[in-house]
C-alpha cells in the first residue's frame, strides 16, 4: 500500500516537473541574478579559478577539467573513449589503454571520480574514475591530465559503486551494481536468486606510483550495490556500500525490487580481510582482465592480460561485513568528515537514514544482530540509527558536507538541494535545480576537509536552461555560494556526457605541479628521433617505417617517394619542440584513423595504407607559428610492382 501512495507521489511531482520545465522556466533563481552575484564568479580575463573541477563525461566516457567558480571548461581527458582530437585511442601509444578481455572497446559510461588523499585530505596526486559498462578503473595523473592506468575489473558488471578512495589511497574501491554468476556460465537467469554474486573489489593502489593491483574481491550475495563510500576518521578501515533489490529480483525491478521495506548499507572492515588475506585467506580464482599502463618516458601503452585473481567468502571472515538495514532502495551513501555518520539515501523514502558508526560499533561488540543474510549478521535498525531528516523532499540521491557541520542532500523527483543539520537532523535551507538533480559537489566533499564556499549540482534534464540546440542538450549544473546561512545560487553552466559526479580541489594544490613539456632527453620511445639528422624511412618489406620529426614550421622529411600501393605506412612522429605550448598536428590524406596531436617532446606513430597511385599530402592540423599553413608534405605513392627507389627530403638536402 506504502509503495502504491509513493508511486503516485512520484506521478504527480514528474508531471508538475515535466510542466514546469516544459512551460519555460523565466528565471528561477528566486529574484533574478543580482550585480553581487555576478561578481562572485566573475574571475578576470587572466586570472585563475580558485578551484578545479573534474567532472565526469557520463557516457562520452571521458572526464572534464573545469574551473570554479568561473564554470569555464579546460580540457576534456580522454579515458575510456576514443578521442579524434588528440588521437587518443587511435595512435599505436595509446591504443592499448582501451583493451580488455572482450578486446579494444572503443567507448565507455564513466561515473565517479574521485582524488587521492594522503590522511584523509585531497593530495591531488591522481583522479580516478569507474566505466560502468565495461567494468574498469582508471587512474588520471595530475601532472599531465593523461590516463596513465585502466584496469579491468572481472567478475563485475555495471561497475557502480567506484572509484571511491580511502583515506591514504590504500585502495579504490569498484563494486558491481548487477550481481551475475561468479565465474560467469550457462544458466537460467530465472534461477539468479541465491546463484548470483555482487564482487566488491578492493584495488590495491602504490603509495608511489599510484600502481593499481586487485588485491582482493568480496563476493557477496546478489544484491545490487549502487554507491558506495569509505570511512574516515574513527571510521577509517571501513567501507560502506548501498544496496537495493535485496529481493533478489531479476524482471521488472521497477516493482519487484521495490517490495522490501529495508535494504540495506553493506559495512565492510577491509582491515579485517586484508589481514585474513595477508595470512593465506581467499582463493585465486581464474580470471581474464586486461591491466593497461601507459609510461611517460616511452610515450607507450602496454596492455597485460591478467589470470587469476583473490577472492574472499565473506560469511567466511568473521567481523569483516554487516548489513545496516537501510529504508527503501538508498542510492547515495555518504559519509561526514569526521566519519560518524553514515548517510543513505533512499530513492522511495521521504526521508533521509542517518546510521551512527558509533552505534555500529556497539552493536556489533554486543552480538546484537536481527536476523542475518547468507551468513552476513544484519544490525538492528534501532541500535544504530542516528537520526532521520524528516521529509526532506523526494527522491533524495546523494549528500555532501561542508566545513561547519552542515550536509547537503539533492532530491531528483522535488529538484532541489537541501541543507540540513549534522546531529540536530533540521532542514535549514532548500534550493531548487534546474531539473532533476543527481549528484552534487563541495570541493573537498569526500575528505576530512571539505571547503564551504561553493556547492555545485549536477542536473539530468536542461530543458529552457540554454539557447535551444535540437532535441539533444548538454546537461546543466548550478554553482550555489554556500558561504552563508542561506544558499545562493549564482552560475549556471552546460556540463559534456553526463556528469554523474564530479571532485573537486583547490587549484593551488595541483597547479604547481602541472607539467609543461615531456623533455626529449627523458623520451624512451623505441622510434623516436632527437633531432632531425636522425630522420628517415626504412622499409622492411611492404611495410614502411618513416621517422619524422617536427618543429616550427616544418616537417622532416617533408618530401617521401617509393612508397607503393598495398604499403602498410607507420609514421613515427617526434615533436622536437621545448616550449610550452607548442604541440604540431599531423594529419594524412585518406587515414583511417584520427590526426596526432604531439605534445612537445612527445612521440606518436599513426599507421596509413596507400590505397591509390598519386602524390598525396600531409599537414599539421595545429595552428603552431605564422607559418604554420606552410608545415606540409607530400608523399608520392607508386604502384605497387614499381621499381622506384626510396628516398626521401626536407628543402635540398
Ligand atoms: Cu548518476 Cu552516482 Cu552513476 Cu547517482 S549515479 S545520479
Ligand atoms: Cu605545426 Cu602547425
Amino acid at each position: 500500500m506504502k509503495i502504491l501512495k509513493l508511486g503516485i507521489g512520484f506521478l504527480t511531482a514528474a508531471t508538475l516537473l515535466a510542466s514546469c520545465g516544459g512551460s519555460g522556466n523565466k528565471n528561477g533563481t528566486d529574484g533574478a541574478l543580482n550585480k553581487n552575484n555576478a561578481e562572485k564568479v566573475y574571475v578576470a580575463p587572466g586570472e585563475h579559478d580558485e578551484y578545479y573541477a573534474f567532472i565526469s563525461g557520463g557516457y562520452s566516457g571521458n572526464l572534464l577539467v573545469y574551473g570554479l567558480p568561473s564554470g569555464r571548461m579546460f580540457k576534456e581527458i580522454p579515458v575510456f573513449s576514443q578521442f579524434p582530437t588528440n588521437g587518443y585511442g587511435y595512435s599505436e601509444e595509446t591504443t592499448p589503454m582501451l583493451n580488455t578481455s572482450y578486446g579494444f572497446i572503443p567507448w565507455g559510461d564513466s561515473h565517479h571520480p574521485d582524488i587521492s588523499q594522503t590522511e584523509g585530505v585531497l593530495d591531488g596526486r591522481w583522479v580516478f574514475i569507474n566505466e560502468n559498462n565495461t567494468p574498469r578503473i582508471a587512474r588520471i595523473d595530475l601532472e599531465t591530465f593523461e590516463t596513465v592506468e585502466i584496469i579491468e575489473v572481472p567478475n563485475s558488471a555495471g561497475n557502480h559503486s567506484s572509484s571511491f578512495v580511502t583515506e591514504n589511497t590504500e585502495y579504490v574501491v569498484a563494486g558491481t551494481r548487477f550481481s551475475v554468476p561468479v565465474p560467469q556460465r550457462d544458466m537460467s537467469i530465472k534461477d539468479y536468486k541465491g546463484e548470483f554474486k555482487g564482487a566488491l573489489s578492493f584495488i590495491g593502489v602504490d603509495k608511489e606510483t599510484g600502481s593499481m593491483e586487485i588485491d582482493f574481491q568480496l563476493l557477496m550475495p546478489g544484491f545490487n550495490y549502487d554507491l558506495s563510500h569509505p570511512g574516515r576518521g574513527k571510521s577509517h578501515g571501513w567501507f560502506f556500500f548501498t544496496t537495493y533489490n535485496t529481493e533478489e529480483a531479476n524482471s521488472l525491478l521497477e516493482v519487484n525490487a521495490s517490495q522490501n521495506d529495508k535494504d540495506f548499507i553493506a559495512a565492510v572492515n577491509w582491515k579485517v580481510i586484508e589481514e585474513y588475506v595477508k595470512n593465506g585467506g581467499g582463493t585465486m580464482m581464474p580470471a581474464e582482465y586486461a591491466h593497461n599502463v601507459y609510461d611517460h618516458h616511452t610515450h607507450s601503452a602496454t596492455s597485460t592480460m591478467k589470470k587469476e585473481v583473490r577472492v574472499v567468502n565473506p560469511s567466511e571472515v568473521p567481523g569483516a561485513v554487516y548489513f545496516l538495514p537501510t529504508p527503501k532502495s538508498p542510492h547515495g551513501c555518504d559519509v561526514s568528515p569526521d566519519g560518524e555518520y553514515i548517510v543513505g539515501n533512499g530513492k522511495l523514502s521521504t526521508d533521509l537514514t542517518v546510521h551512527s558508526f558509533t552505534k555500529m560499533i556497539d552493536a556489533i561488540e554486543n552480538k546484537k544482530f536481527d536476523g542475518e543474510a547468507y551468513g552476513i549478521p544484519i544490525l538492528n535498525f534501532d541500535d544504530i540509527h542516528a537520526g532521520s531528516v524528516e521529509k526532506a523532499g523526494l527522491g533524495p540521491l546523494h549528500t555532501e558536507f561542508d566545513d561547519k557541520g552542515n550536509a547537503y542532500t539533492t532530491f531528483f523527483i522535488s529538484s532541489e538541494v537541501v541543507k540540513w543539520k549534522l546531529g540536530t537532523w533540521e532542514v535549514i535551507d532548500r534550493k531548487p535545480t534546474y531539473y532533476s538533480v543527481g549528484h552534487l559537489t563541495i570541493p573537498g566533499g569526500n575528505s576530512r576537509e571539505p571547503t564551504g564556499k561553493y556547492m555545485f549540482a549536477m542536473n539530468k534534464i536542461t530543458k529552457d536552461r540554454y539557447l535551444p540546440v535540437g532535441p539533444e542538450l548538454e546537461h546543466s549544473a548550478q554553482l550555489y555560494d554556500i558561504s552563508g546561512e542561506k544558499m545562493e545560487l549564482i552560475l549556471d553552466f552546460p556540463t559534456h556526457g553526463e556528469p554523474h559526479y564530479a571532485a573537486a580541489i583547490k587549484a593551488d594544490v595541483i597547479k604547481g605541479n602541472a607539467k609543461q613539456i615531456y623533455e626529449l632527453d627523458e623520451n624512451k620511445h623505441n622510434h623516436a628521433v632527437k633531432s632531425e639528422k636522425d630522420t628517415r624511412v626504412e622499409r622492411k618489406g611492404n611495410e614502411v617505417h618513416i621517422y619524422m620529426s617536427t618543429i616550427r614550421s616544418h616537417f622532416s622529411p617533408d618530401n617521401i617517394e617509393g612508397i607503393k600501393v598495398g604499403d602498410k605506412v607507420f609514421f613515427h612522429v617526434t615533436n622536437l619542440e621545448q616550449d610550452f605550448d607548442v604541440p604540431h598536428g599531423f594529419a594524412m590524406i585518406g587515414q583511417n584513423s584520427a590526426e596526432l596531436l604531439i605534445m612537445p617532446g612527445q612521440t606518436r606513430t599513426s599507421i596509413w595504407y596507400p590505397k591509390k597511385v598519386g602524390v598525396w599530402p600531409f599537414y599539421c592540423t595545429d595552428f603552431c607559428s605564422a607559418l604554420h599553413q606552410e608545415m606540409q608534405g607530400y608523399i608520392r605513392v607508386s604502384p605497387t610492382d614499381s621499381d622506384i627507389e626510396l628516398s626521401w627530403s626536407l628543402g635540398d638536402d
